[in-house]
């Protein structure tokens, strides 16, 4: 049998982290026949919510699950971890400004990060759920040097499967015979859905989706917008937001990144910019990515029209501002 993983959920008491944990305890994450032991991280006042939570784990008596650590303590939470999904954060309230929500999180993903360095298992995965969540991204990787940057992701798979949604709901086809849409850039509104290079599995071979859809207009102006605001759109339907569909996209993202993008196929994932696609580096950016053996790389030599160059441009200066604007908080 296989040696459990440890699988760190931080924010575990909140309505993201419940719709996920039973999901890793189910083998949805990792897969059916890997063990698990959970690792759920919150905060003092969530202390007792997150016991509750425990308590229902236990009662769900997952045959993969191999122990439940529930701590408020950040060290104990982060202790041997393989893979760090970091759900904790905080939210921006009524009347907040964006530079006093970045405070709070880029204290938090500071000392996340060094619990992380000093005490995770060695090649330790992080992906960062919590918004914004490609600049506390960014913090976790500043203030964690020794976890290699291609450690260090966010996620965007979400807004992936929102796109690869839409387009199966516009042309009534399967949602498994879309593929290799891209979100580039940042999980805000500003990030850019693009149907360029995206198929359809058709019984006569693989056709692009501009040829199925016939409707430019729709693809360049209601799908983006619709993608785009679609968590605000589930906010005011469920007066909550996106919870199951952000957990089980969660586990999309580390069970792709671990096991591996099928032949042909690419997913989205907020990763370091190494300079591809001209976006600038030093930015936790959305590309389109393989994976294989454990690691991403960013899919290379897409052609990238006009359009799309000033939408690449405008969300990574998006991201250039709130990394400036994290570091104004740092000090
Ligand atoms: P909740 O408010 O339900 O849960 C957040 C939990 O984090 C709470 O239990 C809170 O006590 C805990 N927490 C706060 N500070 C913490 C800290 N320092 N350490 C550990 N835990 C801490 O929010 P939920 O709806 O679960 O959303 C969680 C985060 O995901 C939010 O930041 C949200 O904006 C973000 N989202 C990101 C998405 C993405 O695609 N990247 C989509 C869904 C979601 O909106």
């Amino acid at each position: 049998a296989k040696d459990p993983v440890r699988v760190l959920v931080t924010g575990a008491a909140g309505q993201i982290g419940y719709a996920l944990v039973p999901m890793i305890a189910r083998g949805i994450m990792l897969g059916p026949d890997q063990p698990v032991i959970l690792h759920m991280l919150d905060i003092p006042p969530a202390g007792e919510a997150l016991n509750g939570v425990k308590m229902e784990l236990v009662d769900a008596a997952f045959p993969l699950l191999k122990g439940v650590v529930a701590t408020t303590d950040v060290v104990e939470g982060c202790s041997g971890v393989n893979i760090a999904v970091m759900v904790g954060g905080f939210p921006r309230k009524e009347g907040m400004e964006r530079k006093d929500v970045m405070t709070k999180n880029v204290s938090i993903y500071k000392s996340q990060a060094s619990a992380l360095e000093n005490h995770a298992a060695p090649n330790c995965k992080v992906l960062v759920v919590a918004n914004p969540a490609n600049t506390n991204a960014l913090i976790l990787k500043e203030y964690a040097p020794s976890i290699p940057a291609k450690n260090i992701t966010c996620l965007t798979r979400l807004d992936h499967n929102r796109a690869l949604g839409q387009i199966s709901e516009r042309l009534s086809i399967q949602v498994s015979d879309v593929k290799n849409v891209i979100i580039w850039g940042n999980h805000s509104s500003t990030q850019y859905p693009d149907v360029n290079h995206a198929t359809i599995k058709t019984p006569s071979g693989e056709k692009p989706v501009r040829e199925l859809v016939q409707d430019d207009k729709w693809l360049t102006s209601e799908f983006i917008k619709t993608v785009q605001q679609r968590g605000a759109a589930i906010i005011k339907a469920r007066k909550l937001s996106s919870a199951l569909s952000a957990a089980s996209s969660a586990c999309d993202h580390i069970r792709d990144w671990v096991h591996g993008t099928p032949e042909g196929s690419w997913v989205s994932m907020g990763v370091y910019s190494d300079g591809s696609y001209d976006v600038p580096p030093g930015l936790i950016y959305s590309f389109p990515v393989t994976c294989r053996d454990g690691e991403w790389s960013i899919v290379q030599g897409l052609s990238i029209d006009e359009y799309s160059r000033k939408k690449l441009d405008l969300t990574a200066e998006e991201l250039s501002e709130e990394k400036a604007l994290a570091y104004s908080c740092l000090s």
